[in-house]
């Protein structure tokens, strides 16, 4: 393996997972069996990796274990270790205690601990390091998401030669409560280590613009800050979902056949879907009730309509997710005792991984789609929906909140925490005539199929690489 590579990709994650009962392989990464890991992310880095030749930097997923740098399905791969400490204080603490919380609205209360912010520095500090020695001379490094917010400036001060991009995945909250963080300062410093600061959204790179004036006093023009005589730009890229792949998946027979199974398991029961991390970002609660009262006031009855919610099991050892989990069985099983027959539970509650394929099933099978995120950067449950439906049927409820909201107009809109508006808005997207389906699912397509991962990796890049 070549010693550096001309674009660098640094994430917590690796790209790749290790296939269940192969071997560890010592200190050597060839030794075990790995697999792509699955989302739009990965397979939207991956091809750019190829052509360019690049290096991915990222934890491999195994606490306390060093792996050597290893190449597998045409990427290579710069394992940065991770000890069980530092997995409890940076990944599982300061990334998903602390700024989770934060940037998603305050929607449960962020923890704010000494022990934890020294840890993330130091872990970012071990991902510059890393990324500092496999990036060549005037290397293009895309640093991505809230947990290597630091990695932009350390990476600077090691590498003043590199172009640096980073991307944030989550939303980036208003200075009302970004005020809060008690490393606010530090935090912003880090991203302006970067060449270019990406977000979802323009209102979260204006966040940030208005945040850098108030609390570093930075001078700027509309996005651009000028910052120890660097030009610093702020800009958004919707992040989306990989079309042509999905496409390919639901035209498969065995995910038609399932479609059908699917259909026939619920009896012919109108299908609403929910596909989720288990997370309380994602309103799971908010649906839920609104569709028991659905019941409950009359409007359906057992056999008519059913739920099915997948909750993907998601940092199970942070309390807020426990809670959580503990909250939405409580949730699901009152729904079902209530209103539920022998042979129609009202909610199908999955708390499980699926493969791609089981997804994509559930898409088709879906008459309703509801996505009701009390915040989120984006949203790819909800563009992936629409890019399986090239039958244009079936009808997207989403939430305000969602940055996919922006630019899926024509979805069923709802603010979630507004419980009557869900409830009616879920009825009215179970009645729409298949002629107001198609209508509102070929102007969603349209955007999608545009705007697909591939021009959102493009844009970024391009964007990068013409800063002069
Ligand atoms: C963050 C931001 C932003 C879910 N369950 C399974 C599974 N999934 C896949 C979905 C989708 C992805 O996971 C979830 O992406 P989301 O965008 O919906 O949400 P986050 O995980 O919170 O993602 C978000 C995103 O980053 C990208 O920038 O949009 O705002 O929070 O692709 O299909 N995939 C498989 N099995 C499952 O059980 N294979």
């Amino acid at each position: 393996m070549s010693q550096v590579s001309e674009f660098v990709v640094v994430a917590n994650r690796l790209p790749v997972d290790r296939v269940p009962g192969t071997a560890n392989g010592g200190t050597n990464g060839e030794g075990a069996a790995w697999r792509r890991s699955p989302g739009g992310l990965v397979s939207a880095i991956a091809p750019v990796m190829r052509r360019r030749e690049g290096t991915w930097v990222g934890w491999h997923g195994a606490p306390d274990e060093v792996l050597e740098p290893f190449e597998t399905d045409g990427m290579k791969l710069v394992p940065v270790p991770q000890s069980s400490e530092d997995v409890e204080l940076y990944y599982e603490g300061f990334s998903n205690a602390t700024l989770w919380p934060l940037y998603h609205d305050v929607v449960a209360p962020p923890v704010y601990s000494r022990e934890m912010w020294d840890a993330y520095v130091k872990v970012n500090e071990r991902f510059a390091q890393a990324a500092a020695k496999v990036a060549a001379k005037g290397a293009i490094v895309w640093i991505q998401d809230y947990q290597l917010q630091l990695v932009p400036s350390m990476l600077r001060r090691l590498r003043p030669d590199v172009r640096i991009g980073f991307f944030l995945h989550i939303p980036f909250p208003p200075l009302e409560l970004f005020w809060q963080l008690p490393w606010r300062r530090r935090i912003l410093e880090g991203l302006l280590g970067a060449d270019l600061v990406g977000f979802q959204l323009p209102g979260a790179a204006n966040n940030f613009v208005r945040l850098c004036r108030r609390l570093l006093d930075a001078r700027y023009n509309k996005q651009d800050l000028f910052w120890e005589d660097r030009v610093v730009r702020a800009r958004s890229f919707p992040i989306s979902v990989d079309v042509g792949e999905l496409e390919d998946l639901v035209a498969q027979p065995h995910v038609q056949e399932r479609v059908d199974e699917i259909r026939n398991d619920v009896g012919g029961a109108t299908i609403l879907l929910g596909v989720d991390r288990l997370d309380y970002t994602k309103g799971i609660t908010q649906r839920l009730e609104a569709f028991g009262e659905l019941f409950r006031d009359g409007h359906l009855k057992p056999g008519q309509a059913a739920f099915i919610q997948i909750a993907t099991p998601s940092r199970e050892r942070v309390e807020q997710y426990q809670l959580l989990r503990d909250q939405i069985e409580q949730q699901v099983g009152r729904i079902n005792g209530e209103y539920g027959e022998i042979g129609y539970p009202v909610v199908n509650y999955m708390h499980t991984s699926h493969t791609r394929d089981e997804l994509a099933a559930l898409y088709l099978a879906a008459d309703v789609m509801v996505v009701t995120p009390l915040r989120d950067g984006m949203n790819l449950v909800a563009k992936e929906y629409v890019a399986c439906r090239a039958d244009l049927r079936g009808a997207l409820v989403l939430s305000e909140f969602a940055g996919a909201a922006a630019e899926l107009r024509r979805a069923y809109q709802v603010n979630p925490y507004d419980i009557d508006g869900l409830k009616e808005t879920l009825l009215a997207a179970m009645h729409a005539e298949p002629a107001e389906q198609a209508r509102r699912m070929r102007a969603m397509r349209k955007r999608v199929i545009e705007h697909d991962v591939d021009r959102w990796a493009r844009e970024f890049l391009s964007s990068l690489e013409q800063q002069a």
